[in-house]
């Protein structure tokens, strides 16, 4: 049985490759802010695929939490094979002269810095035992700029740039690392977006099909399966309707 940490499991894209991996050969450690999420997930995963579950609660943005939450693992669940860095968000849509400082340090704070927190912790963890597999959620908008996206773009470009980097000094330590790089997709991502505001969340996917969660987490699934000598790099994944971050058919 391998062990998957999964970031931000309590709902979207985590918490869809929490119960796709618990449905092979994966128990699970899921991390998040929201515990009665973690705690319901944990029971969904024993109840209906008979895997382990260990629930870290803690917020991504603060090093101490990470750190100590990391220590804190029991010996067996310090095996980890597979770190999915998916925590992050987007908050606003603004020219950069119209932001709130506040929206930005969260979005660094949580999609840049985080990442960094865990990968520090857990990438060790893999090195002792001769290998691993990293795979980082980055967007569309990390390699493509929007209009009003400006911080997130940026939060998902330094994503992109780090996904190549963990690549590249992780080499000789036998870790893969995947980018997997969605488009549009519905989850609670646009609602955070725009801070409880459902209809301007669902305009976000007015006249389109848009991914869903368990479309990306069988992706993300496709690519740690590969044989140990595949390593899949980097994955974009559109809706048919959505050819990059500028063009979309919409019909309305
Ligand atoms: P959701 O809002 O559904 O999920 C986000 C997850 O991140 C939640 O589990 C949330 O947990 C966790 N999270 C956020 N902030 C923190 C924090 N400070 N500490 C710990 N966990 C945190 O959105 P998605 O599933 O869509 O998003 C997952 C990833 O996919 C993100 O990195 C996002 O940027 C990326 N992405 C999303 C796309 C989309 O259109 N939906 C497209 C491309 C990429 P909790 O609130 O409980 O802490
Ligand atoms: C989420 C996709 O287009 O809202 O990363 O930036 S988008």
């Amino acid at each position: 049985m391998k062990i998957a940490l999964i970031t931000g499991a309590t709902s979207g894209i985590g918490r869809a490759t929490a119960l796709r991996l618990a449905q092979d050969n994966f128990n699970l450690i899921v991390t998040g802010r929201r515990l009665t999420q973690l705690e319901q997930l944990k029971k969904e995963v024993e109840v209906k695929f008979k895997k382990e579950v260990h629930i870290l609660n803690f917020d991504i943005r603060f090093r101490e939490q990470v750190d100590s939450a990391i220590d804190s693992l029991p010996e067996h669940w310090r095996k980890i094979d597979v770190l999915v860095n998916n925590a992050g968000l987007a908050l606003g849509l603004n020219h950069l002269q119209d932001g709130m400082v506040e929206d930005w340090e969260q979005m660094i704070d949580t999609n840049i810095k985080g990442v960094l927190y865990i990968t520090r912790k857990v990438a060790p963890l893999m090195i002792e035992r001769g290998g691993g597999h990293i795979v980082n959620i980055g967007s569309t908008a990390g390699t493509q700029v929007y209009e009003n996206g400006n911080v997130y773009c940026a939060t998902k470009h330094a994503m992109h740039a780090l996904s190549q980097a963990m690549r590249q000094d992780m080499l000789k330590h036998n870790i893969r690392v995947t980018e997997v790089r969605p488009g549009l997709l519905e989850t609670e991502f646009s609602l955070v977006r725009f801070k409880g505001d459902k209809k301007k969340a669902k305009d976000t996917y007015a006249g389109l099909t848009p991914l869903s969660a368990e479309d990306i987490a069988e992706v993300i699934y496709f690519a740690l399966t590969r044989p140990p000598h595949v390593c899949i790099n980097d994955i974009e994944v559109t809706p048919t309707a959505q050819a990059n971050s500028y063009y979309t058919n919409r019909k309305v």
